[in-house]
């Protein structure tokens, strides 16, 4: 977030201030999206015990409209659940967060991706928001799961999360408050226009590359529960990963 950057109409949502298709007369980037413009993809390893509740939530929310893509390497039920309501599931070798991600965000074909974990974390409650804010000219919305202090987050990881925000923030120039979220809405064109390298730090990336490339980010504060089932993520070896990404994804990018 750049100094005095605040959205006129909302203190919440932080934006670092790029140009926005507000800010443009093209009338394609002015043209509304709708839930039907929109896929919600999510990467799924054995998530037996949250898969129903996240492709419901987003189905009712959505109206059914949202297309649920899943890339899935599981061993358990997770996608027969998925398909009984509704989800296409792309079937991958478990490889990682950001290799099943990477496929997730290049299966749609529409022009609005959101990804989201499958671990009933993420409130889907909160996508008409996400839907909003790339309408009023976001290229990305980025969903803070720190704005509201994170409670159910465990605390070594809340920790990671704040120290991995600051590390970006400083090599990139921009404040940003959460580097690692799971939930965020990207214009299809952002996904299109950038080559993903990493994989535990995919979404660190996805985040990075944009800003540091011009691009309008917005952080929505967001809702934040406590994981269903059990985690994929090791803590230490992942937040190095991370750490490592952060470092890596900035550097390239300052000297591109
Ligand atoms: N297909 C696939 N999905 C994966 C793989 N690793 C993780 N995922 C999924 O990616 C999402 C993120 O993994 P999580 O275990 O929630 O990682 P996290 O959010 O960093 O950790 P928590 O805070 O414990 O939720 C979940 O939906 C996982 O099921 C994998 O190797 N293959
Ligand atoms: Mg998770």
């Amino acid at each position: 977030m750049s100094q005095g950057a605040f959205e006129a109409d909302s203190i919440e949502t932080r934006t670092n201030g790029a140009a926005t298709a507000e800010d443009t007369t093209d009338e394609e980037s002015a043209a509304e999206f709708t839930f039907d413009d929109v896929s919600v993809v999510m990467g799924t390893y054995n998530e037996e015990a949250a898969i129903e509740k996240v492709v419901s939530d987003i189905n009712e929310i959505t109206d059914g409209k949202a297309e649920v893509v899943c890339v899935d390497g599981s061993s358990d039920r997770t996608p027969e659940i998925a398909r009984e309501h509704g989800a296409r599931v792309i079937e991958q070798e478990p490889q990682g967060y950001g290799v099943a991600v990477s496929a997730a965000i290049s299966a749609p074909d529409r022009p609005v991706v959101v990804t989201t974990d499958c671990d009933d974390t993420y409130p889907m409650e909160q996508l008409p928001e996400f839907l909003e804010e790339i309408n009023n000219g976001a290229d990305v919305v980025s969903g803070d799961r720190l704005y509201h202090g994170a409670a159910a987050m465990p605390g070594f990881n809340r920790f990671g999360n704040q120290a991995f925000a600051a590390i970006a923030s400083v090599l990139m120039g921009t404040r940003v408050h959460d580097t690692t979220t799971g939930m965020r809405a990207y214009r299809k064109e952002v996904i299109e226009s950038i080559e993903w390298t990493e994989n535990t730090g995919l979404s660190a990336e996805l985040l990075i590359r944009p800003l540091m490339r011009g691009y309008e980010i917005r952080e929505e504060p967001i809702a934040y529960r406590e994981r269903a089932g059990e985690t994929k993520l090791d803590p230490i070896q992942g937040g190095a990963a991370i750490a490592k990404s952060i470092v890596k994804v900035c550097l390239e990018e300052r000297f591109r």
